[in-house]
C-alpha cells in the first residue's frame, strides 16, 4: 500500500475524495514525502489544506485543471496551430477616431444607458515591468492634486451615475488577487471607498494554478509538502464573475453591459460612454475597443477569422497574425489599408460584453474562457520542460468560445484618447520611445491625461498654445497647458462644449475644474497661470476673466541627488518630475448657490 493510503481513514470526507481523485489522476509523487520520518503533522495539514484551496479554486477541481492540462499540453506538443484552415478577413469595425457626429451620437446613446452598465477592472497584476511594489491602482494618474487611478475610476462612477434620470450606484467589480486583494482594500477603506457605496464595489479575488512539471501534466511541487502555483491570466476575471455569480445578479438587477477596463488606463473613460453606445447601436454582444495600428506594430490585432461556416472575432498576437495572413490572403502579411493602417486594429484589451449571452457562456463554460498554455521546452522532440509551465487564459479570448448568432465588432477611438497606460519602468520606457515604440509610462500616461483635457477644451473652442514635446530622462512629456476636466464636471464632449464657451490657454498654464455646475465663459490663462476650481453639487459658478500668471505649477526634473534619497517617493522617480504649486488661483464652492467671478479681481 502506498504511504498516503494508510492514512486515507483519517481525512475529512472532502480531504478523502480529493487526495484519492489526485491518485487516480497519476498524482501519486505528491505524497512521495507523507511518511517519511522527518515530516511534521503541520506540514501535512498545511498540503492538505492548500490542495483544498485549490481544488475548490478551480471548477471541476484539480482533477479537471489535470485533465485540461493533458489535452493543451498534447496539441502543444504536436505543433497544433490553433488558426489552421482559418481564413483572416477585417471585422467589423466602427471607426469613431476622427471624432465626427458619429462619435457623438454614440456618446449619447452610451450616457443614457449608464444605468444598465457595470464596470468591471482587472486589477490583480503586480505591475513587475513597472518595479514598483505598491498597488498600480494607488499611482497617482496625475501630481499637480495626485489623483490615483482608483480614485479616477470612482469618480468616473459616480459622474456616471449622477447623470442616470433615476441615478442609482453603477455597479464596480474589481478583480483583485494575493498580492494586491489587501492593499486594494485598504485603499478603499482608508479613503472612505472614495465616496461610492461599499454595496456597489464586489472585490473578487484571483487564486492560483499548480505548475505543471512535464506532458502528463503531473504537478509541479515546490517543495516536499508544498504545490508550485503560479497565475492563471486576467481572464480568470470571468471565472470569477461565475463562480460567485456575479454576472447573473447583475443580470437580474438589470445589468445589460458589462465593460472591462486595465489598471492604469486613465484614458477609458473618455471612451466608455461612446463604446457602450456602438454596442447598443451595432447590436454588438461582444466590442472591443481598439485603435488603428501600424502594419506589422507589436500589438495584438482583431481579425474575424472564417473558417466554412464557422467565424470568430479575436485579437490574434502580431506574432501570429502577420504568418496567418502570408499563408491565407496577403503574401506580403499585414499590410496597410486605404487609411494607412493595418486592416486589423490594434487590442488594448478595453471590451464592453452584452451581459445576456455572457452569463449563458458563462453557465455553458463554468468560466473556464479558452485556456492555452505555453511551454518552453527544453529538447526539439517536445518531451520536457525548461521549467514548470501552467495554464493560462486571457480576458479578451472570451470570443473563442462564441458558438455563432453573436454579434462581434471592434470600435476604433483615437489612440491616446483611449488608452495610455502605466506599465513600464523609466528606464525600460526610454528604451522603447527610442526603439520607436509606444513608452506606456507614468510620464507618458500623464502627459496624455492632460492632452485629452486640451482636446476636450479645443473640442469647445477654446484656443491653445501647447507646449513643445521635451524629453525627461528618454521619456516624450508635453507640459502644457495642463488641463483635468473631472468627470463629475463632464463625462462626453457634448458636455463641455455646453459648458465652456471660448476662452484660451497658454503653454504652461494649468486649469483644473471639479463641480457639475460649473460653467467657463471666455476664460484666458496666460503663461504660468493656474486656476482651479471646486464646486460642490448644486453650486452654480460661472468664471470668466483673464488670469494673469502667478508662478502656477512648476515643473521641476528630478536630479540624481533626487534618484538617490530615499524620502522622493517613487510614484516621482518613475516620472522623472515633480510639480511646485507657486500661486494658484483656487475657488472653492462648499455650499450650494449662484456664483459669478471674474478673474481679473483675483489677485494672484
Ligand atoms: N491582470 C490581472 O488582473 N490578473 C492577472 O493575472 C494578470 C493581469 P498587464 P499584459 O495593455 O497593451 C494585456 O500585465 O498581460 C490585470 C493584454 O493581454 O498590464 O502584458 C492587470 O492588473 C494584451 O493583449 O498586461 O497584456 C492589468 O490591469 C494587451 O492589450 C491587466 O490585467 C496589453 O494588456 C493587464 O495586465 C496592453
Amino acid at each position: 500500500m502506498k504511504s498516503i493510503e494508510k492514512f486515507l481513514g483519517s481525512f475529512d470526507g472532502e480531504t478523502a475524495v480529493l487526495v484519492k481523485s489526485l491518485l487516480a489522476a497519476d498524482q501519486a509523487h505528491l505524497f512521495e514525502h507523507w511518511d517519511h520520518p522527518d515530516a511534521t503533522d503541520r506540514e501535512r495539514k498545511a498540503f492538505l489544506d492548500q490542495l483544498r484551496e485549490v481544488n475548490r479554486g478551480y471548477p471541476g477541481g484539480l482533477v479537471k485543471y489535470i485533465e485540461n492540462a493533458r489535452r493543451l499540453l498534447a496539441e502543444a506538443k504536436a505543433g497544433v496551430n490553433p488558426f489552421e484552415g482559418f481564413v483572416p478577413e477585417q471585422p467589423d469595425v466602427v471607426d469613431l477616431s476622427d471624432f465626427r457626429d458619429r462619435y457623438h451620437r454614440m456618446e449619447a446613446l452610451g450616457m443614457e444607458a449608464f444605468d444598465r452598465t457595470a464596470v468591471v477592472l482587472v486589477a490583480g497584476g503586480l505591475g513587475e515591468r513597472l518595479g514598483y511594489d505598491g498597488i498600480k491602482l494607488g499611482i497617482p494618474v496625475e501630481v499637480l492634486e495626485e489623483t490615483s487611478y482608483l480614485e479616477h475610476y470612482a469618480r468616473c462612477l459616480l459622474a456616471m451615475e449622477a447623470r442616470m434620470s433615476r441615478p442609482k450606484p453603477v455597479p464596480f467589480v474589481i478583480m483583485t488577487s494575493k498580492d494586491t486583494h489587501d492593499r486594494t482594500v485598504k485603499a478603499l477603506k482608508e479613503n472612505d471607498w472614495y465616496g461610492l457605496a461599499p454595496g456597489q464595489v464586489h472585490l473578487l479575488k484571483q487564486g492560483l494554478v499548480p505548475a505543471i512539471a512535464d506532458n502528463d501534466a503531473h504537478l509541479a511541487m515546490e517543495g516536499p509538502f508544498s504545490l508550485q502555483l503560479k497565475p492563471h491570466g486576467h481572464g480568470d476575471v470571468h471565472m470569477l464573475l461565475h463562480t460567485h455569480g456575479v454576472a447573473a445578479k447583475l443580470q437580474e438587477e438589470g445589468i445589460e453591459y458589462l465593460t472591462f477596463i486595465q489598471d492604469t488606463n486613465g484614458q477609458v473613460f473618455n471612451v466608455l460612454p461612446a463604446a457602450v453606445g456602438v454596442s447598443i447601436d451595432q447590436n454588438y454582444d461582444f466590442n472591443s475597443v481598439a485603435v488603428n495600428r501600424v502594419p506589422g506594430e507589436a500589438v495584438g490585432g482583431l481579425a474575424r477569422l472564417v473558417k466554412g461556416d464557422r467565424q470568430m472575432t479575436l485579437n490574434v498576437e502580431y506574432n501570429q497574425l502577420d504568418p496567418l495572413l502570408k499563408s491565407t490572403i496577403s503574401p506580403e502579411g499585414d499590410v496597410a489599408g486605404e487609411n494607412g493602417y493595418s486592416l486589423f486594429p490594434g487590442n488594448i484589451n478595453v471590451l464592453v460584453v452584452r451581459n445576456e449571452p455572457y452569463v449563458r457562456i458563462l453557465k455553458e463554460t463554468e468560466g473556464i474562457i479558452a485556456e492555452f498554455v505555453n511551454p518552453k521546452y527544453a529538447d526539439a522532440a517536445r518531451n520536457h520542460f525548461k521549467k514548470p509551465t501552467r495554464l493560462e487564459t486571457l480576458m479578451q479570448d472570451l470570443p473563442k468560445l462564441f458558438t455563432g448568432g453573436q454579434r462581434v465588432g471592434v470600435s476604433v477611438f483615437a489612440r491616446s484618447w483611449c488608452f495610455s497606460p502605466n506599465k513600464n519602468r523609466l528606464e525600460d520606457a526610454a528604451e522603447k520611445h527610442e526603439a520607436g515604440g509606444p513608452p506606456e509610462s507614468a510620464a507618458t500616461a500623464e502627459s496624455d491625461f492632460y492632452a485629452a483635457g486640451r482636446l476636450r477644451l479645443e473640442k469647445a473652442g477654446t484656443e491653445l498654445r501647447v507646449a513643445k514635446e521635451a524629453l525627461i530622462r528618454g521619456v516624450p512629456y508635453t507640459d502644457g497647458p495642463r488641463v483635468v476636466l473631472r468627470p463629475d464636471f463632464a463625462m462626453t464632449l457634448a458636455e463641455v462644449d455646453e459648458k465652456i464657451t471660448g476662452g484660451s490657454l497658454a503653454g504652461s498654464a494649468t486649469l483644473i475644474v471639479e463641480g457639475r455646475g460649473v460653467r467657463l465663459d471666455e476664460v484666458h490663462l496666460a503663461d504660468g497661470a493656474a486656476l482651479v476650481i471646486h464646486a460642490h453639487p448644486g453650486a452654480e459658478v460661472t468664471v470668466r476673466g483673464v488670469l494673469k500668471a502667478a508662478g502656477g505649477f512648476v515643473r521641476e526634473d528630478l536630479t540624481d541627488v533626487d534618484y538617490a534619497d530615499p524620502s522622493v517617493p517613487a510614484v516621482l522617480k518613475m516620472r522623472g518630475y515633480r510639480y511646485r504649486k507657486q500661486g494658484v488661483a483656487e475657488l472653492c464652492f462648499n455650499q450650494p448657490g449662484v456664483y459669478e467671478v471674474d478673474l481679473e479681481e483675483i489677485d494672484g
